[in-house]
């Protein structure tokens, strides 16, 4: 098949899923075209199959912002007639669904639009009254819709009013590359007196409450020896640098700004806290748990769904950061436990997760949209 592949080429959850799953289907011999505004992060080599087409941004003095969704629409119309695209696939919905609706408008419907559904853009941003109707005419407009979890389908076709179907396919995760290796020396440059080490990797955003990572963190190493390692960056980490300079646990807190090998990092620690408002997947928990870490998370959203309470990890109330700690100072108190649930996590991903199992579900769905 000819998919073009619209995504936020940033750090997002959603860009690192659309981007690896256009590198998973090249792989299977698609013809994958990428279209975004910057070349996606995870897109750093050449790759056989695989083309990229910028979007670019007009600036005129009367356009106080740039108009991205008429320009991506341009740009969709633009690959999709000169390489025939069968599919074009848009990673959350805001605004591409409305980009690809109108391309494929302007085409004289020449070409499928299937919309993945990751999060904000269904509960968060998308319930912002100056997008909610224009989001719903995308979910109803588009040949095919995914949601990456049962509870994401649910909360759309519930707050949108939707009356079609949402398939559900999960994110996934390469098992191969997310296992649980060990790296001592960078274990050792992080603890270098055997602490243990809790982590946590987000885009620093309000709805990751990460200042709950470090309140989790200040009671844990009051009991145990242990050091805080943070991947990723946003608009939330001056405030979480500022609170472990309060607290006076900055010595023990590593910020080490965004990644690449996030694998190697993951591997090299042993819990990974996610105290999140809202998570529609949790992809982060989900690649530490391929990695064999278990995870304590909030119990919300899609959480429950990659997460198993008393197996894999532990889920609490939003906000309760002495459940979390006293769940994170049990793991290290019982070694057999600890070991228990860092296999079942390992297990679970691997399992239910891998990316073999979930990109064919892909190309089922693909297939289903061009014949119906
Ligand atoms: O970060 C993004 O690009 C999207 C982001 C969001 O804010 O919607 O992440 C969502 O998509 C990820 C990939 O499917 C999920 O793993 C995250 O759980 C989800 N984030 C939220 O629901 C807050």
């Amino acid at each position: 098949m000819r998919i073009g592949i619209v995504c936020y080429p940033t750090y997002g959850g959603s860009g690192v899923v659309a981007t690896e799953l256009g590198k998973e289907l090249a792989n299977r011999g698609h013809e994958i075209h990428f279209i975004c505004y910057a070349i996606p992060i995870k897109l750093n080599r050449f790759l056989d199959n695989i083309y990229f087409h910028e979007v670019e941004l007009y600036q005129y003095p009367l356009f106080e912002f740039p108009i991205y969704t008429d320009a991506l629409a341009s740009r969709i119309i633009d690959v999709a007639r000169f390489h025939n695209l069968d599919i074009i696939h848009v990673h959350y919905a805001i605004p591409h669904a409305t980009s690809a609706i109108l391309a494929k408008t302007i085409l004289n419907n020449k070409i499928k639009v299937i919309t993945t559904l990751h999060g904000t853009d269904i509960t968060l941003v998308g319930l912002e009254p100056s997008f909610t109707p224009v989001v719903r005419f995308g979910i109803e407009a588009s040949d095919g819709v995914t949601a990456v979890s049962k509870y994401l389908r649910e909360t759309t076709i519930s707050t949108y009013n939707i009356k079609r179907e949402i398939e559900v396919i999960p994110n996934f995760v390469d098992t191969e590359i997310f296992k649980p290796v060990k790296n001592l020396q960078l274990r050792k440059k992080f603890a270098p007196n055997d602490e243990k080490i809790l982590i946590h990797v987000s885009n620093f955003r309000k709805v990751k409450r990460v200042q709950d990572v470090v309140r989790v963190f200040e009671i844990v190493r009051k009991k145990i020896p242990s050091k805080l390692v943070f991947i990723g960056d946003g608009p939330e980490r001056g405030d979480v640098e500022n609170l472990c300079r309060t607290l006076k646990l900055y010595d023990d807190v590593i910020f080490l700004g965004k990644q690449e090998a996030l694998y190697e990092i993951l591997c090299s620690a042993d819990v990974f806290i996610l105290p999140s408002q809202m998570e529609s997947f949790g992809l982060s928990a989900l690649e530490a748990m391929s990695c064999g870490l278990p995870v304590i998370a909030t119990n919300v959203g899609g959480l429950p769904e990659v997460i198993l309470h008393g197996e894999t990890g532990y889920l609490t109330e939003v906000g309760n950061v002495e459940r979390m700690a006293s769940y994170v100072i049990e793991l290290f108190e019982d070694k057999n436990k600890y070991e228990k649930f860092s296999e079942q996590a390992r297990e679970r991903a691997v399992k239910l997760f891998d990316k073999n199992l979930i990109v064919p579900k892909y190309e089922q769905f693909y297939a289903k949209i061009l014949n119906n």
